[in-house]
Order: C-alpha cells, then sequence, then structure tokens
C-alpha cells in the first residue's frame, strides 16, 4: 500500500506532462510574446554576409544554425529601402523575388522546437494568397497577410511535440510574384531528452497499471 501513492502521484505527473505536450504547436504573430515563451533563443541577422544588392537564381547561404535557400532569386542586400523591404536588426537581409511564386527554406543542423523572424513587405503586389509556412513534421499555416508597402510581420512558431529541422516559406501566385524579405531570425534547440515523448510516457503508463495488476494480484 506504501508504494501505490506515489506510482499514482507519478501516473498523474506523466499525463500532465503529455496534456502539456498536445497544446503544440502554437504560432505567434507577437516577437514579444513568442520570445517569452520559446526560452532561450539563438539569434541570426545575416550581418556576417557579404551583401551584394542582387539577386541570384541559385542563391544559399550557410549560417550557424541552418542553411537558406531562395527561389526563384534571392540575396543579401544592406540597402536601407529597395522598394519596401529593409533590414529589422543592423544592415543586411535575405531579399526574395523573382518568378510568379517565391519560396524560401530554412534547414537546421539539429531540430528545433521554436523558430521566429520578421517578414517584411508581403502583401504590396497583387497576387493570390497569403504567406505560409510549411515544416518537414507535417505542421503548416500562414506565416503572413498582406499589407501596405514596406509592412513588417512577425511569425513565430512553437512546437514541443515535434521538433522540425525545416521550413519553408511560400508566397501565393502573382503575375509579377511578390517580393519579401526577411531578417531577426531567432531558434531554440530541441528539448532535452529527459522530457518523455508521448510515446515513452505510454509505455510508462502500461508499466505502472502492470505493476498496480500485480499488487492486487498478491494482495488478493
Ligand atoms: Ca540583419
Ligand atoms: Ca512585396
Amino acid at each position: 500500500m506504501k508504494l501505490v501513492r506515489p506510482v499514482v502521484g507519478l501516473a498523474i505527473l506523466l499525463l500532465a506532462v503529455t496534456r502539456q505536450a498536445a497544446a503544440s504547436p502554437i504560432i505567434y504573430t507577437n516577437e514579444a510574446t513568442f520570445i517569452g515563451a520559446a526560452g532561450t533563443l539563438g539569434f541570426e541577422s545575416f550581418e556576417a554576409l557579404a551583401a551584394t544588392n542582387s539577386v541570384s537564381p541559385a542563391f544559399t547561404a550557410t549560417l550557424a544554425a541552418f542553411t537558406l535557400a531562395g527561389a526563384p532569386q534571392a540575396g543579401v542586400f544592406d540597402e536601407l529601402d529597395y522598394a519596401g523591404t529593409h533590414a529589422i536588426d543592423g544592415k543586411n537581409y535575405v531579399e526574395v523575388e523573382g518568378g510568379t511564386r517565391q519560396f524560401l527554406t530554412f534547414t537546421f543542423f539539429a531540430p528545433i522546437e521554436a523558430f521566429g523572424l520578421t517578414i517584411t513587405d508581403y502583401g504590396d503586389t497583387p497576387h493570390t494568397g497569403p504567406l505560409t509556412f510549411t515544416t518537414n513534421t507535417g505542421v503548416t499555416g500562414t506565416a503572413a497577410i498582406d499589407g501596405p508597402n514596406a509592412n513588417d510581420q512577425f511569425f513565430g512558431l512553437i512546437d514541443t511535440t515535434n521538433p522540425f529541422s525545416t521550413l519553408t516559406l511560400a508566397t501565393g501566385v502573382g503575375p509579377f510574384g511578390e517580393p519579401f524579405s526577411v531578417d531577426a531570425v531567432r531558434f531554440s534547440a530541441s528539448a532535452p531528452t529527459a522530457v518523455p515523448e508521448p510515446a515513452t510516457v505510454l509505455l510508462v503508463g502500461s508499466g505502472i497499471v502492470a505493476v498496480m495488476r500485480k499488487r492486487r494480484r498478491v494482495r488478493g
């Protein structure tokens, strides 16, 4: 009987952990709220890249925590205002344009739980649809909506249940595309392995039930 109460307490605790994890993923549009919820974050502002103020059809950049690929054309700019796009932190930012639809893919070297950045100048050119995001874990949604020239929109995603390693931004379709830029990228590492995954919780829970049944049989 002495062991039953701690075991039940542990089961309730594990249930609470599972419930909390089930709340993911969460999308943020306020940077301060995102930072408050995400905990310790890394930061990338593209300041170490050489700014060319021109776009390339095969743009890729390797940063400290991720690689970045823009299509159909992208480049690093440091102009104060390039037709509405501009830096959020420091001087440099990444501009994406060209074709009728634009893509920007972040590939992290290790899975992350939190990702955030500021998107600039989205939705001021005729096109169809919001800027969407898709992760390699299958999470998808809206990253930015149409806004006036030079507008800034924060997009953040926290998914503690399924850490992700790639995230792609994709514009809607337009006759001339919709150039936009990004800067001030924030990201977290994945959770410590000590936090149980839902599958592990289930296994541990089954073990507890088995122990309790065995104890009942012994008592009976
Ligand atoms: Ca910057
Ligand atoms: Ca634009």
